[in-house]
């Protein structure tokens, strides 16, 4: 089998990627990019039209949602219990959740960050406020769902988990934390304490700041 390449940022959703790998062990050629690589590695544009990360190369494959990376990388040898099955309990559970992680909880949170941080300066901070207060309260089905549950699905550790984590990770970093339930903060820590999520975030930094030191 070839070697998947991931093409991500460090920190950015790609994180889901780097860790699911970690999670399954399955060997990665990480190449971490300066953020956002459209205007700081235009050569990307070739490899990925729309410039976003992450990117993986796998063969002939390619996928460019984190979210279907942290799936692919998990089953790409067969169903692993990082993933859900077909016919397994909670298989529906299992897809709703990986998918909710970034249409519905990381999309409000980038465009908070888009127009409350990122361009601010451009008079529409208000609006990305907004989005911080829609993202707060989508929280509730995640919230409700481990009500009495350490994990999403199945009662163990998932690519669900690996999505929607990141989704609270990402609120910490952005200055979301605010409108975040406690039991959600609980959960998180419970996340990032695995040996594969310190793992993941040491590469993609490591990756980082090797950049940085090229650069500067
Ligand atoms: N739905 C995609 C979104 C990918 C995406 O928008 N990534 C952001 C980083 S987290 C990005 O590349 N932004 C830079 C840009 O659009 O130029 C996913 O989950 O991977």
């Amino acid at each position: 089998m070839t070697t998947p390449i991931l093409y991500t940022c460090a920190r950015s959703r790609g994180l889901r990627a780097t860790w699911a790998a970690e999670e399954a062990g399955v060997d990665i050629d990480l190449r971490i990019l300066p953020f956002p690589p459209r205007y700081l590695a235009p050569e990307f544009m070739a490899l990925n039209p729309l410039g976003t990360v992450p990117l993986l190369v796998d063969g002939d494959a390619q996928l460019t949602e984190s979210c279907a990376i942290a799936h692919y990388l998990a089953t790409r040898e067969g169903y692993t219990p990082l993933a859900i099955a077909p016919g397994e309990p909670d298989y529906a559970a299992y897809c709703d959740y990986t998918y909710h992680a970034d249409a519905t909880i990381t999309f409000p949170q980038t465009v908070y960050m888009r127009f409350a941080i990122f361009e601010k300066d451009k008079g529409w901070a208000e609006a990305g406020l907004a989005y911080a207060k829609w993202f707060h309260k989508r929280l509730i089905k995640i919230e409700q769902r481990l009500e009495g549950r350490e994990f999403l699905c199945a009662d163990r550790f998932t690519v669900a988990d690996i999505c929607v984590g990141y989704a609270l990770i990402l609120a910490e970093s952005v200055g979301l934390d605010d409108g975040v339930p406690e039991s959600l903060k609980a959960y998180r820590a419970r996340l990032t304490a695995r040996p594969a999520y310190q793992r993941a975030f040491a590469r993609e930094e490591a990756g980082r700041l090797a950049l940085e030191s090229n650069l500067s």
